[in-house]
């Protein structure tokens, strides 16, 4: 089921979420959701509480080197720990809870990861290029931090000039 992505200044999304205790099939369902959801709304990476569950869950599915985006290729997370970073980078990020709306943030250009499998199966792992920084998005949801909160001040006050501006708009 397509579910509704909730979009800043939702307060929801400055919640922390709560870590998952049953590998269960209500878990399983709701990753299907995720998963419908993030590519109905040609997404590249999602977490729970941008469809309001605040459950320590992410998933991301990175386009293949021909550039497709293959459920193959999905990378299901649940309760995950970054455990190392390393160097850093420079990427333009975007959000689906953000829509419309891309800037450049300086993120750890490496990690090393723990995290539970939809079996509950412990995975140890190290990660570079954009699935690192799509991983460090998509964790900092669950910490209840958008992207937009690590810009320098003078884009962060144009940002909420213009969504202002944005929403005003749309009512
Ligand atoms: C690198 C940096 C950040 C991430 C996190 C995942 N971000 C996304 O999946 C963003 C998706 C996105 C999609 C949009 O829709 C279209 O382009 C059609 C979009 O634009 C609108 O909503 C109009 C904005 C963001 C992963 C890797
Ligand atoms: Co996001």
């Amino acid at each position: 089921m397509i579910r509704e992505i909730i979009t800043y200044p939702n307060k929801l999304l400055k919640q922390k979420s709560h870590n998952v205790e049953d590998f269960n099939n209500e878990l399983h369902a709701l990753l299907d959701d995720m998963y419908e959801t993030m590519v109905a709304k040609n997404g590249i990476g999602l977490a729970a509480i941008q469809i309001a569950k605040r459950l320590n869950i992410l998933i991301i599915n990175l386009p293949n080197k021909e550039d497709n985006q293959v459920k193959e290729d999905l990378l299901e997370v649940i309760n995950p720990k970054i455990i190392e970073k390393k160097g850093s980078t420079l990427y333009t990020e975007g959000c689906l809870s953000v829509p419309e709306y891309y800037e450049d943030v300086e993120r750890a250009e490496w990690i090393k990861v723990e995290y539970h499998t939809r079996d509950g199966k412990l995975i140890s792992c190290e990660y570079d290029g954009l699935m690192a920084i799509a991983f460090q998005h998509e964790c900092d949801h669950l910490n209840g931090e958008l992207f937009i909160e690590k810009l320098p001040y003078l884009k962060r006050k144009k940002f909420e000039k213009d969504w202002k501006k944005k929403l005003k708009g749309k009512s």
